[in-house]
Formats: C-alpha cells, sequence, structure tokens
C-alpha cells in the first residue's frame, strides 16, 4: 500500500443524492474512484456518469489554461495567455464598465455545475467581490424555484420526508419524478417498501424507465398534476377518509379547499389530465385507505406554466389524509431547506441595493448589461431561448467571461476564459437535495495546468483589483467554518473536524422522521391550503391547444446518460447516448408519414433542433419528447430542445417551462 492514499470527497454534480466517494491517489495522481460503501444513502453506488469521472478529469479537450478571445465571438478561437494577462484585462474592463454603466450592468451568472457550498451555485461562491463591486444580483431559478415556492405557500418549507423513509411507506406515488435516471439511490428504499407490499405508481407523460418498474404508470397529460390531485382527493372524500384530526389540529383553509374538492368530480378530472376515471377512481381508492402514502414529486413536474401551483395543491394531499403523522408518510421534494447553514450574503458589502437578473431570462435581460461572466453555467446548452441567448452573446459590446472546465459552447462566445478546478482539485462543503447527510470533499490531486477553484479565481482578482475588504481573502477551511457557525440544533455536533475525518455526516434529524407529526413551519404553525380557484393552472400547452400552428406538447426530460450539459462532450458517453432522438406516439408519426428512425426538425417560432423519430407508445398522443443535455455544437443541426424552449415565466418563483412547449415535426431536408 505503499504510496497509496484514500482521500474521502462527493459528487458535485446537481443530482439529489450527493454521493460520497473514495479516490485512490498513487504518487500524486487519482488512479480510482468509487462510492463510499460505509455512506448510508449512496452505499457505495456511483451511477453511469460518474463512474468515469476520473478519466473525464483527464480529458483531452479539459481547459488547462487561461485565454483570449481571438476570432469572432462564437468562434471558439482563442489563444493562450497567461493569469496576470488575464487578471489584468479583467480588471481594466469591470473597472471601465463599472464607471461608465455602473455596477449592475455586470451580470454573475452562476449556474448548477458543481451545487459545492464553496465553489459553486449553494453557497455565495464571488458573491462578497460582486457586492464589492456593486455588481447585480442572479437569482437561479432555472431549476426548482416553482415548486419550492408552491410548497413554501402550502407548508411553509419546500422540505418534507427524509427520502429513507420511503422504505416504510405502504403506497408509494413517483409523481413528475424519473428517479432511475436522475437520482437512484432512492430505488433501494422504494423496494426496500415492495419487499413489504407497498404498491407503485408512476404518475409521468412519458413510460420512463421509472414507469416500468413501477406496479402501474398514469399517462398524465402534461401539466395537468394539481387537477389530478384535486381529483384524487374526491375519492378520499367520498370514502370519508380524511383525517378528520389532524385536520383541526394542523391545517387551515379547510372549509374552502373541501369545495374545491368537490367541485373536481373524475369525470372533469379526466377529462383535463386524459387519465381514465377508471384509473383515477381506483388510484383514489388506495390513497384513501394506505396509510402512510409517501409522494415523491421533484422538479420536472414544476417545468411548466401551473408548476408552482401543481407543488402546492398535491402538498395538500397529506395534509387531507394526514400521512405526515406517520414516518413514511408525507412527500419529499427536495431536502435542501433542511440544511441550515450560516449563509450570509453580505449585503453589508454593497454602496446601495442592487438590482436582481432572472437566471432564465437571459434572452431579454441581457440587454442592459456589459459584462456577463458565467460560472458553472452553460446557458448556451441549458438555458431558454438559445438563439435569442447566441444573438446577446455575439454582441460586441458585451464582455463575456467564461469560468470553465471544457470548451463548451458559452465557452465560445467568451472573450476571456478562466480554466476552473474539478471536484478532485478543491475543498468544498456539500449537501445532498435527495437525503439528509452533509458532505466534506477533500482535493486528491493538485490542479492540472493552470486551473484555479472558483474561490481561489476570486481571491486573486479581489487582490489583483487592489480591493481591501478583508472577508474577499478568507480560505476555503475559513468559508466552511462560517457556513457550519448558524447555531441550528441540526448542525449540534457537526463540525469541519469531524467532517474531514468522516467524510459524511447526518445531520440531527430523528431517525425515522416524521418533520411535520406536530405541525408545519408557517407563521400559523398550520398547513395551509390552496385559496378557491387558485388550486389548479393549466399549462402553457393546453392554454394555445388546438389555435396554434404546433400541435405537439413537447417534454425534455432529463438524459440517462448526461446532467444537463455536463458530460455532453464526454466521448463514452456520447457513445452510449447514440444520436438524439423524439419519442412519438404511432398515432402522430402516422399522420404525419414519419417512419421509426427517420430524422426530423423539431420546431416552433423560437427555433428548431433535429433528432430521429422513435416510434413508441412510451409517449401518448399529442406529447413528444426528447431528452435535455446535448452540447449544441456536437450535435447535428447544431441545437438542442432549448432553441424550441420559450423564455416564458410559470405561475411562481418565475419558473422556467422546460416542458411546456408546443412544436410541430417535419421532415428534415
Ligand atoms: N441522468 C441525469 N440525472 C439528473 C439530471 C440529468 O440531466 N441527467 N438532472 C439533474 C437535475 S438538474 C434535476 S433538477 C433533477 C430532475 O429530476 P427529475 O424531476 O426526475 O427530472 P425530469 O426528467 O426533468 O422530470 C422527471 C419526469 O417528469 C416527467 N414530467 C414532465 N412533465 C410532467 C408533468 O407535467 N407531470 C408529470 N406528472 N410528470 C411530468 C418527465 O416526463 C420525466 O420523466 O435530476 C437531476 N439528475
Ligand atoms: N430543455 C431543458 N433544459 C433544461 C432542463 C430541462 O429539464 N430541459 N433542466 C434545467 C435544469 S433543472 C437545470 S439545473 C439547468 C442547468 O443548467 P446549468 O446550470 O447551465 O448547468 P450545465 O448545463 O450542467 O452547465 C454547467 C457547467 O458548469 C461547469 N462546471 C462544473 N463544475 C464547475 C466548477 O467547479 N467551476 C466552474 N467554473 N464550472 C464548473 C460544467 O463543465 C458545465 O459546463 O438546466 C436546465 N435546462
Ligand atoms: S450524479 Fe448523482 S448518482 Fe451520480 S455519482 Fe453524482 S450524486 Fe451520485
Ligand atoms: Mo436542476
Amino acid at each position: 500500500m505503499s504510496g497509496e492514499l484514500r482521500v474521502l470527497g462527493a459528487c458535485p454534480l446537481d443530482c439529489p443524492d450527493t454521493c460520497s466517494w473514495i479516490v485512490t491517489v498513487e504518487n500524486g495522481k487519482a488512479v480510482k474512484l468509487r462510492g463510499n460503501p460505509d455512506q448510508p444513502y449512496t452505499r457505495g453506488a456511483l451511477c453511469v456518469k460518474v463512474n468515469r469521472y476520473l478519466e473525464h478529469t483527464q480529458a483531452e479537450d479539459r481547459i488547462l489554461y487561461p485565454l483570449r478571445r481571438t476570432g469572432p465571438k462564437g468562434s471558439g478561437q482563442f489563444e493562450r495567455i497567461t493569469w496576470d494577462e488575464a487578471l489584468e484585462e479583467i480588471s481594466v474592463r469591470l473597472r471601465g464598465i463599472a464607471a461608465e454603466h455602473g455596477g449592475e450592468a455586470i451580470w454573475p451568472y452562476l449556474g448548477t455545475g458543481t451545487l459545492g457550498y464553496l465553489q459553486g451555485c449553494e453557497g455565495v461562491a464571488g458573491r462578497r467581490f460582486w457586492n464589492v463591486l456593486g455588481a447585480s444580483k442572479h437569482w437561479l431559478n432555472i431549476c426548482s424555484s416553482a415548486g419550492g415556492s408552491g410548497l413554501r405557500r402550502t407548508n411553509g418549507t419546500a422540505a418534507g420526508m427524509d427520502p429513507e423513509n420511503f422504505a416504510l411507506s405502504k403506497l408509494i406515488l413517483l409523481w413528475g419524478t424519473n428517479p432511475l435516471t436522475t437520482g437512484h439511490h432512492l430505488w433501494k428504499f422504494v423496494q426496500d417498501a415492495k419487499a413489504n407490499g407497498a404498491y407503485v405508481v408512476a404518475i409521468d407523460p412519458i413510460r420512463t424507465r421509472t414507469a416500468d418498474q413501477a406496479d402501474e404508470h398514469l399517462a398524465i397529460r402534461p401539466g395537468t398534476d394539481a387537477a389530478l390531485a384535486l381529483g384524487l382527493l374526491n375519492v378520499v372524500l367520498a370514502e370519508n377518509a380524511q383525517d378528520e384530526e389532524f385536520l383541526a389540529a394542523h391545517t387551515e383553509g379547510w372549509a374552502e379547499f373541501r369545495q374545491e374538492i368537490l367541485s373536481h368530480p373524475i369525470q372533469k378530472v379526466a377529462e383535463i389530465t386524459g387519465i381514465p376515471a377508471a384509473a383515477v377512481h381506483s388510484l383514489g381508492m388506495r390513497l384513501a385507505h394506505t396509510r402512510p402514502t409517501a409522494i415523491r414529486a421533484t422538479q420536472g413536474l414544476q417545468r411548466h406554466a401551473g408548476g408552482g401551483t401543481a407543488l402546492r395543491t398535491i402538498a395538500a394531499i397529506p395534509g387531507v389524509t394526514g400521512d405526515w403523522r406517520h414516518p413514511g408518510g408525507g412527500m419529499a421534494y427536495s431536502t435542501s431547506d433542511h440544511v441550515h447553514f450560516d449563509i450570509d450574503t453580505r449585503d453589508d458589502l454593497l454602496d446601495k441595493p442592487v438590482r436582481t437578473l432572472v437566471m432564465t431570462k437571459a434572452a431579454s435581460q441581457l440587454d442592459d448589461v456589459k459584462c456577463l461572466w458565467v460560472y458553472a453555467a452553460n446557458p448556451v446548452g441549458s438555458s431558454p431561448d438559445a438563439n435569442a441567448i447566441r444573438r446577446q452573446l455575439a454582441r460586441e459590446d458585451l464582455f463575456t467571461v467564461v469560468m470553465e472546465q471544457f470548451p463548451t459552447d458559452t465557452v465560445d462566445y467568451a472573450d476571456i476564459v478562466l480554466p476552473a478546478t474539478m471536484q478532485t482539485e478543491h475543498h468544498d462543503l456539500h449537501a445532498g437535495y435527495g437525503h439528509l447527510y452533509l458532505l466534506w470533499n477533500e482535493p486528491a490531486v493538485e490542479p492540472p495546468g493552470e486551473c484555479l477553484s472558483t474561490t481561489e479565481t476570486f481571491r486573486r482578482l479581489a487582490a489583483h483589483m487592489g480591493m481591501t475588504e478583508p472577508s474577499l481573502y478568507d480560505s476555503d477551511l475559513e468559508l466552511a467554518e462560517q457556513l457550519l457557525s448558524s447555531g441550528h440544533p441540526s448542525l449540534d455536533g457537526v463540525t469541519l473536524d469531524r467532517l474531514r475525518k468522516e467524510g459524511w455526516v447526518r445531520m440531527n434529524y430523528p431517525v425515522p422522521f416524521a418533520p411535520f407529526a406536530e405541525g408545519f413551519p408557517t407563521p400559523s404553525g398550520r398547513l395551509r391550503f390552496p385559496p378557491s380557484g387558485q388550486a389548479y393552472t393549466p399549462p402553457h400547452t393546453a392554454r394555445t391547444a388546438g389555435r396554434s400552428a404546433y400541435p405537439l406538447a413537447l417534454v425534455t426530460p432529463a438524459s440517462h446518460t448526461f446532467l444537463n450539459t455536463t458530460f455532453g462532450n464526454n466521448p463514452e458517453l456520447r457513445r452510449r447516448a447514440k444520436d438524439p432522438v423524439v419519442l412519438v406516439n404511432p398515432a402522430d408519426a402516422a399522420a404525419r408519414g414519419l417512419t421509426d428512425g427517420q430524422r426530423v426538425r423539431v420546431h416552433n417560432d423560437g427555433g428548431e433542433f433535429l433528432a430521429d423519430v422513435e416510434i413508441s407508445d412510451r409517449v401518448a398522443p399529442g406529447v413528444v419528447a426528447s431528452p435535455k443535455g446535448r452540447w449544441p455544437k456536437l450535435t447535428p443541426g447544431g441545437a438542442n430542445p432549448n432553441s424550441v424552449v420559450a423564455e416564458r415565466d410559470g405561475d411562481m418563483g418565475r419558473g422556467p417551462g422546460f416542458h411546456d412547449n408546443l412544436v410541430e415535426l417535419s421532415v428534415s431536408l
């Protein structure tokens, strides 16, 4: 074992599971990466995407040095420069822009490339620096804000069940979630429940690989889930199975909500959702008579015009059935609100209040921005209205800096590219959004080339610009200590020393955990049912259907082999992903004379992308599906589905409508 070292770390990617991992290092080189078998939630398994993460860190196209643009914007032509040259050019440009246009003309655009609390979007990476400069704030609404907002309206928090407690459930609704692709460690707990007789239902417009494993699949019309929730509750009321004691003790607005439920008989719900009334009835009967029932609803569900309302209303279900009384009952969306780090955005460093720019509105909100600073994000691949974003990024008067690991489509538009470290090369503090553990990531190796972490890049830039605010220079370990020092009881006994030694620590929540058995974190302590007339918001696709030249509702779910656009350049994962496909129901294919494997243009007024038709009854008539995550420039036609995703705000949290767009399919010439 001489010269061999085992370093504990965590997967940084935007995935609920945040796996604990072990890197084996020999003579300064990382030679092996495997899941940590001791961690109770992830238990040693990584996933198809991350198993070869070490190879990815050593990939040929990794960006290793600062770069300056030499060709036209979008061409991806660069020359290598030194860090000093890069910092100097950036300093001059930032100061010039702040002096001429005000600090708010700078947009620090931070994405979800890493969920680290030091290097990534869950913490305050760079925020102190931006505040000293007076830059605009950035609202990372791209992923889960609509659902979070809906849940907080009902429960006072977006957090709910401990996903491990799904093992205790007797009825599991996998509602707008595809865990076998998007966070597979939940599945062991589902299987444990199944072994104890639980019945598992997948509610999804697509018969996914998760739906294949469920006892039943309900192919819901996209964006109509709140109506289904009301229909199921209608059956619960008809059975008189509501938990009157829980309703009286722990909820408010019941009388009004009860009327709302009664105005949604199953026949009406069947018409809205496309699910046969008999299926709504039979699931309603199961819901009425099975305790505990657990609902797993994740982000896919809320990528619709009514996505916030969907989560708000689904969250009412366990309020009516009283499932929150029992471990194994209730609902799980994200565990992030169970994490109580001390996240201080240091607004005291601002001279004056500044505006907030919205991540999903780059196409329209870049108009008066003079510096776009992209880190851990790939807007050209992942944000709505890709063509409009490209037009913005091509502007000569926009100074664009991209901190990246790989030459993405967004990098192609940068004036300056800064090489970023990967997870095995920097410190970070993590929490899962699908479990209750905190994790520490210790760097295993030295960064290759001249890559720097996010924290170190901002420290060096602050120094280069002569900034004097002391907290700009806090070290990674100091930043981690600050995050852990909130004093919240869930962090009692959780120290940085312990995290560094053990790799992961469970927060102080009971096992098993029934978070709202005694009440809710709302001002009144009660669950708040949705008010009259606000329990269902139809999707964009339903509002315009029949009146549009684009009759098909497009869902763009997670790809099995990519994580958002991360790994979109990985040769092995691209080989496994094969060419892009669009799932089309046989009836829709026949109506257009399309044959299996035929390449089509998927298009609407916003743009188009190319995909090969896969004729399949995995989608219902009127619905087509094509996964997210491809790099446009590595895809036939140079575009991915975000060319047809409109920049449109949903009902809450300005949530984007990635799964709520109308398209037509035409034969590609
Ligand atoms: N392999 C892989 N894993 C990932 C990701 C990835 O890109 N690839 N992305 C990560 C990220 S960033 C996130 S936020 C999570 C998201 O995790 P999920 O929420 O599981 O992701 P999605 O695939 O967007 O949506 C889940 C399912 O919801 C369905 N759906 C879409 N619209 C509706 C609807 O209106 N009603 C219902 N009932 N279902 C609907 C979709 O068909 C899809 O099968 O996954 C993370 N994990
Ligand atoms: N059509 C469609 N589009 C979607 C979705 C959908 O369901 N359908 N889902 C949306 C969702 S849920 C999300 S969360 C967004 C994600 O959108 P983004 O936040 O833009 O995430 P990615 O596309 O994965 O791009 C992240 C980039 O960060 C880089 N990166 C990783 N780690 C680091 C680091 O430590 N430092 C730096 N500087 N860079 C790093 C990676 O190389 C990668 O290029 O996409 C959204 N886009
Ligand atoms: S992407 Fe998710 S499942 Fe895969 S290693 Fe990372 S945390 Fe684990
Ligand atoms: Mo996400």
